[in-house]
């Protein structure tokens, strides 16, 4: 990886050296998206049919998944893996348990209650990638909020042929509808519904540019109502080290999300020198080993270790990023938690990889990337609720806060706001009269 000492930069030169790879939004993609989208909606499930023949190759009758096809995908699914999805689906239900909503209700004044409540969200889509890596886990991280959460509907599409072990995964997470669609058409579907699939109120879930800009697409179409989960973006990691830090763990970590895709970006920020120049030498050997190495290689071509005065300016540095990973090697890596502004996760200490927070800690690995964390939060389960709030006054809070209301309605020149207030204050006059 290149190295570069941030003291010396200019303000540009330290701006390039934080960038990223730009995101998907060329005219040309957008274009066959949007044709794809508007084929779905119209066609539906002939649309569906013709685009999986078309981009998987795969001729189907059926969208959905039989019950007997999910049975038998599961037999194939060896035992070790299957013990390894339960103890991190135990992991991850408590995690998401622990983050149960708790209702608000005041009195703001004598008479006037307000309540913040939360509600499942009923419908939700949850897409899985398909490609070179099957995301078992993040099956898990979509369908265990969503159960515990409470969405009655939990629909999951990816496209065909679906790894066993993802059938497998959704089963034990307690889906039952799996539909072999991937792509934007799969979006497409989800968000205006087919014969076969239904509609959502909710899209989750990671993917490709035709994926990213499809959900992009949907959410800000107003005949499909339908939100999503977050904006998307390539994989990255950010490492904070100092010298006490094992270069070959830190080698290992920027490796384990740079072997994601060749557009992934991974950071190193020391105040070491020599421990950046043992990173880069461990780095060189373990890539020799990996299966991925092309994928890998290509994500280092983009990647940079940053050498920093300090660790104070080690934390400013990975706030300008605000990286979708976080990892603190360093002697007393909590005392730098404080000072941390924007990270989707953190990892702290040398026993701490973020690949246990990829599959098992607990955590959910839906993050915001691009640098989207300094104002999107980690997925969580009030990703799969919404809040919405109540209010009710007794007649003596409307007449203790009547007036106040009313200035302010006539201020803004909305008189029949006024009138709702006025209406009432005089019939519990006229009643306090008689
Ligand atoms: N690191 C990915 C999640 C993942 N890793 C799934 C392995 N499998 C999220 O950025
Ligand atoms: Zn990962």
């Amino acid at each position: 990886m290149q190295i570069l000492n941030w003291p010396n930069l200019s303000e540009a030169e330290r701006k390039s050296a934080l960038s990223r790879s730009p995101l998907v939004g060329d005219g040309s993609l957008e274009l066959s998206v949007s044709t794809i989208v508007n084929r779905v909606r119209v066609e539906k499930d002939t649309a569906l049919l013709s685009y999986t023949q078309q981009f998987d190759g795969v001729s189907l009758t059926e969208l959905r998944l039989s019950p007997d096809q999910i049975d038998s995908a599961c037999t194939r699914v060896s035992e070790d893996i299957k013990q390894a999805i339960a103890q991190a689906m135990a992991n991850i239900e408590v995690f998401h348990q622990a983050q149960k909503f708790e209702p608000v209700s005041v009195e703001t004044q004598a008479g006037i209650r307000c309540e913040l409540r939360s509600e499942a969200i009923e419908k939700v889509g949850l897409y899985i990638p398909g490609g070179t890596a099957p995301l078992i886990s993040t099956v898990m991280m979509l369908a265990l909020p969503a159960r515990i959460a409470g969405c009655k509907q939990r629909v999951l599409v990816s496209p065909p042929p679906i790894n066993d072990a993802i059938v497998y995964a959704a089963k034990e997470c307690g889906i039952t509808e799996i539909y072999q669609v991937g792509g934007a058409q799969a979006i497409a579907a989800l968000a205006f519904g087919t014969e076969s699939v239904p509609k959502v109120d909710k899209i989750f879930g990671p993917g490709n540019r035709f994926v990213t800009e499809a959900k992009k697409l949907v959410s800000q179409d107003s005949h499909c109502v339908v939100s999503i989960d977050m904006p998307a973006g390539p994989s990255e990691v950010l490492v904070i080290a100092d010298k006490a830090a094992n270069p070959e763990f830190i080698a290992a970590d920027l490796l384990s999300q740079a072997e994601h895709g060749p557009d992934s970006q991974v950071m190193l920020v020391t105040d070491c020198e020599i421990l950046a120049i043992k990173v880069n030498a461990a780095l060189n050997r373990q890539l020799e080993t990996l299966p991925r190495m092309e994928i890998a290689q290509l994500a280092l071509e983009s990647s940079r270790t940053l050498l920093v005065a300090d660790m104070q300016q080690a934390t400013q540095v990975s706030n300008l990023y605000g990286p979708e990973h976080l990892i603190i090697q360093t002697e007393a890596p909590r005392e730098l938690l404080t000072s941390i502004r924007a990270a989707g996760s953190v990892f702290l200490g040398a026993y701490t990889p973020e690949s246990v927070g990829d599959y098992a800690s607990g955590t959910n690995h839906v993050l915001p990337t691009y640098g989207y964390s300094r104002a999107v939060s980690s997925l969580s389960l009030a990703d799969f609720s919404r809040r919405f709030t109540v209010q009710e006054l007794s007649a003596e809070g409307l007449l203790a806060i009547g007036e106040t209301v009313m200035t302010l309605a006539a201020a803004e020149l909305l008189d029949a706001h006024k009138n709702a207030i006025k209406i009432r204050l005089d019939s519990l006059t006229a009643r306090n009269a008689s």
